[in-house]
């Protein structure tokens, strides 16, 4: 951990002081601000205007009650989230999470890394997450049907298209987006196509959205190789998760050429040898909602673990696609031993800042979360431009778009790392470009 600017120390202070036991936003906040010493002394109008308290102090937080019945009849409640952080750039907009682990500071870490994440990618987005601590595993599809229609009955009034957009995360995907598109509709009588992303293709959704998160993370390290002149083509490839980012990752991995050997969800990891087959993944977890264990019974070299982690297994490149802190000092030291060349962060916040500190040392590439996932919202911005032109795009117009726009975050990170004096740190980098884009937003809007 890099000691604090004294400014940044008391802001630091108080985060810590208003939001007791929220680990994780913590977390996030920290690694923000240590990219923030070098800004503040340049820049004294962000401390005068008190603009980094201000970016630490979510503009709106709702928690709400999300009653349901089950398959049974038994009554259950679940607590509903959003967190509005900051609309500086654009209406909020993030994702929904639906995991038993979602409480408050889990939605604001999230909340607040999508604050960065959005400004990276160009487009006039603001930030926000929202969720909910209902566990969709073992649910029959009326269940999760009867919860989206419970959880949207109240958050309908504090969203739209100029408002606040959600969209899926971990838990939520294009099955619960029909349902709380539905909900929307029937409540407000309007057919307000922007007010969600990740919409079904026949109802105002956009090619490519499926696939842009793990797409975008493939072609960040793609560009970041490129730096030191090297191809993903060839190369092993380790992704843990075996989710949306995690299927679509390995996907764009293989089309440039790469060997996957392994993914993971949350009961174990599988080695396949002979290269994941992503059609299969794709029906086992997309379709049939199994477990890899599944996918392991229909491929003659693929072995199932439950014991340790996907880390062990030997590969160049990593791609932690799953949750917040799921790699950590160990499981970096592990890969360093293995010759890792670069990892790009699918899933937000993977690496813990331990695990970041041993990569960096041993001069392995590495792209953060908010810059190497930001195709999935930058993809969720591209839905909402053709909702608001009554557009839809071609899938290859569309994915010509995103890899654009993914050499453009990368640009940016780099150019910013460079003017700051750390060239090749893509944390400083994505931070400090971010950072000063709502920033400056900010300044121009007034004390609000
Ligand atoms: P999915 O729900 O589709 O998949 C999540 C995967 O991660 C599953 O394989 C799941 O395993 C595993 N996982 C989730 N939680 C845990 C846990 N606590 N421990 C171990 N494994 C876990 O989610 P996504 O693929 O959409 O999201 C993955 C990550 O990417 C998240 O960090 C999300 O915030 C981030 N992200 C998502 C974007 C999107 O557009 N969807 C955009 C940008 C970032 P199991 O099935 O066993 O639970
Ligand atoms: O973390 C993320 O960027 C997402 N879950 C996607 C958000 C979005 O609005 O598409």
């Amino acid at each position: 951990m890099n000691d604090l600017d004294p400014t940044l120390q008391c802001v630091f202070q108080t985060v810590l002081d208003r939001n007791p036991g929220e680990a994780e936003f913590h977390q996030a906040v920290r690694e923000v601000l240590e990219s923030l010493n070098v800004v503040v002394a340049r820049h004294p109008e962000y401390v005068e205007g008190s603009i980094i308290e201000r970016l630490c102090e979510p503009e709106r937080q709702l928690m709400f009650r999300v009653p349901w019945t089950d398959d049974q009849g038994n009554i259950h409640i679940n607590r509903g989230f959003r967190v509005e952080f900051n609309s500086a750039l654009g209406p909020f907009k993030g994702g929904l999470r639906f995991h038993p682990t979602v409480n408050l500071g889990i939605v604001k870490f999230l909340g607040f890394e999508q604050i960065f994440k959005n400004a990276l990618t160009g487009l006039p987005i603001g930030g926000g997450k929202g969720g909910s601590d209902f566990d969709p595993k073992g649910r029959s599809d009326a269940e999760v049907m009867r919860f989206c229609q419970s959880l949207m009955t109240e958050l309908y009034r504090h969203i739209g298209e100029y408002t606040d957009v959600p969209a899926g995360d971990i838990g939520v995907g294009g099955r619960e987006i029909g349902y709380l598109f539905g909900q929307y509709k029937r409540i407000t009588n309007r057919y307000e196509s922007g007010v969600l992303t990740g919409k079904g293709l026949s109802y105002g959704g956009s090619q490519v959205r499926t696939e842009a998160t793990g797409y975008g993370t493939v072609i960040f390290a793609r560009e970041m190789l490129a730096t030191r002149n090297l191809e993903l083509s060839g190369r092993r490839v380790i992704v843990s998760g075996s989710g949306n980012v995690a299927i679509y990752a390995a996907q764009k991995a293989q089309q440039l050429g790469a060997q996957v050997v392994a993914c993971s969800d949350s009961g174990g990891y599988v080695v396949d040898e002979d290269g994941i087959d992503v059609d299969l993944l794709r029906q086992v977890k997309e379709v049939d909602r199994g477990r890899l264990t599944d996918y392991a019974a229909q491929r003659p070299r693929a072995t199932h673990h439950t014991e340790g982690n996907v880390w062990q297994v030997p590969a160049e490149i990593a791609l932690p696609c799953a949750t917040q802190n799921e790699l950590d000092g160990d499981a970096a030291k592990a890969l360093v031993a293995n010759g890792v060349i670069a990892v790009a962060e699918g899933a937000n916040m993977p690496c813990t800042p331990d695990a970041v500190s041993i990569l960096t040392e041993n001069d392995v590439l590495f792209a953060p979360g908010k810059a190497a996932n930001a195709g999935g919202v930058a993809t969720s911005a591209l839905e909402m431009q053709q909702n608001a032109s009554r557009d839809s795009w071609h899938f290859d117009h569309t994915e010509q778009r995103l890899d654009q726009i993914m050499v453009d975050v990368h640009k940016r990170c780099a150019e910013a790392a460079d003017t700051y004096g750390q060239p090749g740190n893509y944390v400083a980098g994505a931070n400090i470009s971010s950072f000063m884009q709502v920033a400056d937003a900010m300044l121009a809007h007034g004390v609000i």
